[in-house]
């Protein structure tokens, strides 16, 4: 008997036939994310679920006996329980590679958005505002030949620091875990302490997984010794950042401004405070969102997933299952 699979969004036809050939499947097809009560039924009888970011722990866990495996649509998994996963003997897949171009490009837009102003700027011809030609409050910053400073040098990381150095021929610092000597030989990007990258860099770009060591890594402090022109980019997880504090440097001026894809709370409240300030870019979390890269990674999740249902060793087990 073929395993049974649950998938809790839209995904490529492709995919559903290559999935069709291997598992049954039922969909959730709908614009809302599924209720609690509704994906705990659909989960009672799934050997495998595909998601794109929805809490796996115990408690959901708990309502799925047969569940051999969760393929998440994503490279970041912080949505994972790991431990209770592992402690029912779940799988868990990622989805990393296939998007690290796309959301390199998504940095860049939100690096030169930011710098130019180009969203601000777009509303301001919308209200009718343009009434002469030019004028200083048009004004922004370079992003070619200015200093970038990367926080988490993975592979997004690398693909930003090409564009970077080849492209705008700026100056890139990187902070990590560990050095990257080979990124070091090949881009002639350096290492820096923490604090160092903070205070020399124009932008600073937040890459880092959400992990017990990288939350709330970015605080008052840390944005403290930015320099008040500098530009932060936060394109990881939104507790990877003190999203407040965040907002009295963006408010105070302390900081030049912002450009965000993530947040504490997705979707951005109505009244969230970083709607009212001028400063900052925000995009609803669309790091690797083009059509090709998320069609690409639902591929991914699906062969990850067969695999798993199959005894197979997956192409993308999250390192943290592997023995
Ligand atoms: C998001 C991402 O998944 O893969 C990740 O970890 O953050 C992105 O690809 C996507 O933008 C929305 O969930």
């Amino acid at each position: 008997m073929k395993p049974h699979v649950f998938i809790d969004r839209t995904i490529p036809d492709e995919v559903k036939t290559y999935l069709i050939e291997h598992c049954t499947l039922d969909l959730w097809e709908e614009e809302d994310t599924i209720p609690r009560d509704q994906l705990y039924k659909r989960l009672n009888t799934a050997d495998g679920y595909i998601t794109s970011g929805r809490r796996i722990d115990a408690a959901l866990l708990a309502e799925a006996p047969k569940l051999k495996g969760v393929s998440t649509i994503t490279v970041g998994y912080n949505h994972f329980d790991i431990e209770a996963m592992k402690e029912r003997g779940v799988l868990g897949t990622h989805t990393p590679e296939v998007l690290d171009e796309t959301v390199a490009d998504l940095v860049f837009s939100l690096m030169l958005g930011s710098a130019r102003r180009v969203a601000e700027l777009d509303q301001y011809i919308r209200a009718g505002q343009w009434k002469r030609s030019d004028g200083e409050n048009l004004y922004g910053v370079d992003v070619h030949h200015a200093k970038l400073g990367i926080i988490g040098m993975g592979r997004i990381g690398e693909s930003v620091a090409r564009r970077a150095i080849f492209g705008f021929e700026m100056e890139v610092q990187y902070h990590n875990r560990s050095r990257k000597i080979e990124a070091e030989q090949k881009y002639g990007v350096t290492y820096a302490e923490l604090d160092e990258l903070l205070a020399h860099n124009d932008f600073v770009v937040m890459l880092t997984p959400l992990t017990d060591a990288t939350k709330g890594m970015i605080g008052k402090r840390e944005l403290g010794l930015m320099k008040s022109s500098a530009i932060f980019i936060n394109v990881s997880r939104g507790a990877t950042i003190d999203e407040a504090a965040l907002i009295d440097a963006l408010r105070e001026g302390s900081i030049g401004g912002a450009g965000l894809d993530v947040f504490l709370q997705e979707p951005l409240p109505k009244d969230h405070p970083l709607l009212a300030l001028p400063n900052v870019l925000l995009l609803p979390h669309i790091g690797s969102a083009t059509v090709k890269t998320r069609d690409e990674m639902a591929m991914v999740a699906a062969r990850n997933l067969v695999a798993v249902l199959q005894g197979k060793q997956p192409r993308y087990l999250v390192p943290e299952f592997a023995i």
